[in-house]
């Protein structure tokens, strides 16, 4: 069918005047993708920021045996929390300047409620403490001291999060000890996590012990709903990792979602979110700053400033670790 006869009987279609028998004397082509964006949704399905396998590994066996996406996502970022090979996540996260493991996380469900926990300090699974802040208190979020010591009532476990490897790191940073906090291009894995479960339904999250050698009390995105996680049941979720400061700025994952809202695919918002951060910092060579996004459909993409951001994807198609579209 030629193009012009094509959106002409579109319009028709629109109008509820004529339906199938028109659409079923379209070109193939034209009938493949109106096919496709009706079946094309891959669910269960399950993304992460960074190359960490055991993690989107370990969300997927919760998905595949059909639990919910909540569920997924906890569980999956727990696995890089409690890997102290991981110097950005949890227990051997790399200490603020004082030499201070303090962590921050956020999760998001598919009803739109989120929980977050920000600069604490002494437990593990920030990310758990931060779903029961969720669950067991009128709150979105809890800082500090108020936040380690609801998590002990909640039954956490007091640990010690500096590692032997981060101290002396530590050490040998504080002996020049510039402050000037940056984030080295490749040096970080904050994990942010998205998951559909077979219901379709949407979760999110996002844990990080933050900039390496901070100053004591800097909080960054991953924390705060809107910048360094967003879930919207309707439209999809989007996470991020990198310069924290430059997240906050512009809302990136909920200015991706609001992108995604308006049809761009999760490639183009994410695209987008990062662009807007190289509009507003003439410095933006000398950081990192990598988003993921989801759709309701399952469709993936990412995008970063600096290439060698990576990000997992996990569904019945395979395990694969994604090389990230990158702006320089
Ligand atoms: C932050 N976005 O605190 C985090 C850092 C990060 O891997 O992504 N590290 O700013």
């Amino acid at each position: 069918m030629k193009r012009r006869k094509f959106l002409k009987n579109s319009s028709l279609t629109t109008a509820g005047i004529l339906s199938t028998p028109i659409l079923t004397s379209c070109k193939t082509e034209e009938k493949k993708d109106t096919i496709v964006a009706v079946t094309s949704s891959i669910k269960p399905i399950v993304i992460a920021t960074w190359n960490v396998p055991n993690s989107t590994a370990e969300a997927w066996n919760v998905l595949k045996k059909g639990g919910n996406s909540l569920d997924a996502v906890e569980i999956g970022v727990q696995m890089e929390e409690a890997d102290v090979s991981n110097q950005s996540v949890g227990k051997g996260g790399r200490p603020d300047r004082d030499g201070n493991v303090t962590l921050d996380a956020c999760i998001m469900d598919s009803k739109g409620n989120c929980g977050a926990v920000v600069y604490m300090q002494n437990i593990t699974h920030a990310i758990s403490v931060a779903r029961k802040v969720m669950e067991e208190t009128p709150h979105v979020m809890l800082a500090g001291k108020g936040a380690e010591q609801f998590a002990y009532e909640q039954g956490f476990p007091k640990e010690k999060l500096l590692t032997e490897k981060s101290k002396t790191e530590w050490l040998e940073w504080k002996k020049e000890s510039k402050y000037a906090p940056v984030i080295n291009i490749e040096n970080h894995d904050t994990i942010g996590m998205l998951a559909i479960d077979a219901e379709g339904d949407i979760s999110g999250a996002c844990t990080t012990s933050g900039m390496a050698y901070k100053m004591a009390g800097r909080v960054g995105d991953s924390p705060i709903i809107g910048s360094g996680l967003f879930v919207d049941n309707d439209i999809g979720g989007a996470t991020a990792t990198g310069q924290g400061e430059e997240i906050v700025k512009t809302v990136g994952s909920f200015l991706v979602v609001e992108l995604m809202r308006q049809g761009r695919s999760p490639q183009e918002a994410c695209e987008e979110a990062v662009n807007r951060i190289i509009k507003n910092d003439p410095d933006y060579e000398n950081i990192q700053v990598g988003y993921i996004a989801i759709n309701k459909n399952g469709e993936t993409g990412g995008y970063c400033i600096h290439p060698g951001f990576s990000y997992r994807v996990f569904s019945e198609k395979g395990h694969e670790n994604v090389d990230s579209r990158s702006y320089l």
